[in-house]
């Protein structure tokens, strides 16, 4: 098998009301991977107008995520940070996969299911094509691990299908060209930590999610203190004390859920903190998370207010981020198009 650089590549949609599960499930984890991998890091806004978007806030949003990766710590010199639409190479690879992926595959996606709901006729085909794109991000730089949510699980073994496929649709031609075995890696799923599907604050069920209606239900990057602390205090809870192990959390989703927040704000296991608070009442876990959690992203809330009020500063990352990602892209798209047979001036 062709060895491959460990190189990391993940993104955030601009879909407005960024929230604690984009930050504990990608953001942070994004910023940890800097410190041992070469990394890009995408705000996908090609993958937001799958659904349609205000233009005005789309701009908006596309800036708001790119504070909130600065913010949250990535080093833009030394990683790329860029949208998705100033790298051509996205689009162009999305259209090959689209050639190379079946409709039984998509079909599968739970998440198409869930977003399209009842209204799949209705949906425009971007929705439904979406994890081809999400397959093309990925592989337009080679990139070998991809630090996400739970919930993008699924569209990342279609990823590894894809360049599976691809690998042996092409498999005389890659070698004609000149790689020894395997033109694109499988990428793998970096899914860890304590809080790898953060839930909704008022229902245990429910995946905290940008488009819930209710405000209360998630802890926005842009809240104030107060607003975390009265959301926190509201969150949905169960009449029983803390248990001390991990599996005394089972059929308790809320408790579990506050218990994953907290450990992955602080950096610790489940089990650590309920070795700490085991027994005690939410009335005096609430407010242990309430401290953590304005200290945590209190600092990095108003930093992104900060950058979003220098809108130049930030379109200047993007443009340079975009630069550097096409250097990388551009050249593995010219190897697509001679594998597949495109005549090339
Ligand atoms: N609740 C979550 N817990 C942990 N990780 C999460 N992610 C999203 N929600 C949670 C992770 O955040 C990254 C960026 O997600 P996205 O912006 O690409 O899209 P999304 O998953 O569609 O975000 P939402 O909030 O869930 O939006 P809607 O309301 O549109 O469904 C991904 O790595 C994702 O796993």
């Amino acid at each position: 098998m062709t060895s491959f650089t460990p190189r990391v590549f993940s993104g955030v949609q601009p879909t407005g009301n960024l929230h604690l599960g984009n930050f504990l499930g990608a953001i942070k984890r994004f910023v940890d991977m800097q410190h041992s991998h070469e990394c890009i890091y995408c705000v996908v806004d090609m993958h937001a107008i799958t659904v349609w978007q205000d233009p005005a806030e789309l701009a908006r949003n596309t800036r708001e995520v790119t504070a909130a990766y600065l913010a949250a710590g990535i080093d833009a010199k030394k990683h790329i940070v860029f949208n998705q639409s100033q790298v051509p190479q996205h689009a162009e690879l999305a259209w090959v996969f689209n050639c190379v992926a079946r409709m039984g595959w998509l079909n599968r996606m739970t998440q198409f299911k869930d977003k399209a709901g009842k209204n799949a006729e209705n949906s425009s085909v971007g929705l439904y094509a979406y994890p081809n794109l999400m397959a093309a991000d990925i592989l337009a730089y080679h990139a070998t691990h991809v630090p996400v949510g739970e919930d993008q699980k699924q569209h990342l073994e279609l990823s590894r299908d894809i360049a599976q496929k691809f690998n042996n649709d092409f498999a005389k031609s890659i070698k004609g060209a000149g790689f020894s075995d395997g033109f694109f890696p499988l990428p793998e799923p970096l899914i860890t930590g304590a809080a790898t599907r953060v839930m909704s604050l008022k229902d245990g069920s429910k995946k905290m999610s940008k488009s819930d209606p209710s405000d209360l239900s998630r802890i926005n990057l842009a809240d104030d203190a107060d607003t975390i602390a009265r959301k926190i205090k509201k969150a949905r809870t169960d009449p029983d004390p803390l248990p001390s192990e991990e599996p005394g959390l089972k059929d308790r989703p809320e408790a579990a859920n506050l218990v994953g927040i907290y450990a992955a704000l602080a950096d610790k296991s489940k089990a650590e903190v309920l070795a700490e608070f085991g027994g005690s009442q939410f009335s005096a876990f609430k407010p242990a998370l309430v401290d953590l959690a304005v200290d945590k992203l209190g600092p990095m809330g108003s930093e992104m207010k900060k950058l979003m009020d220098d809108k130049s500063y930030i379109d200047n990352i993007l443009a340079a981020g975009s630069a550097r990602a096409r250097t990388i892209a551009e050249p593995i798209m010219q190897d697509v198009k001679k594998i597949i047979g495109f005549i090339r001036s």
